[in-house]
């Protein structure tokens, strides 16, 4: 009966070394997990051991809305300002994807 203990609550190895994933990976909240897998021969009498070290990355999916860097916007513009009179640049944070920004008129 394959035993599996958990590690960081995110991956889980079986007695015949298959790691699985068994919590939510969110490569925003942790991107990369490193952990030591170790193995033992049955040997009844003199068991020996050996270790290896396990890196994983989680990919990046998109996932999540662009977010502005600042939740409002103010500027101040002359009036007669020319045509092309750059106002103020707004900025995000995105996820993974090229992005585009629109006008919304409210
Ligand atoms: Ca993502």
């Amino acid at each position: 009966m394959p035993s599996y203990p958990q590690y960081m609550d995110n991956f889980a190895i079986s007695d015949d070394g298959v790691i699985t994933a068994v919590g939510e990976l969110d490569r925003e909240t942790q991107a990369n997990y490193s952990f030591e897998v170790q193995a033992m021969d049955l040997d009844p009498d003199h068991p020996r051991y050996n270790s290896t070290v396990v890196e994983i990355e989680v990919l990046d999916i998109n996932d999540n809305p662009p977010v502005f860097r600042q939740t409002n916007y103010v500027a101040d513009l002359p009036e007669h300002s020319d045509v092309g009179f750059v106002a103020l640049q707004v900025n995000i944070v995105v996820d993974t994807l090229d992005y585009m920004f629109y006008e919304e008129f409210t």
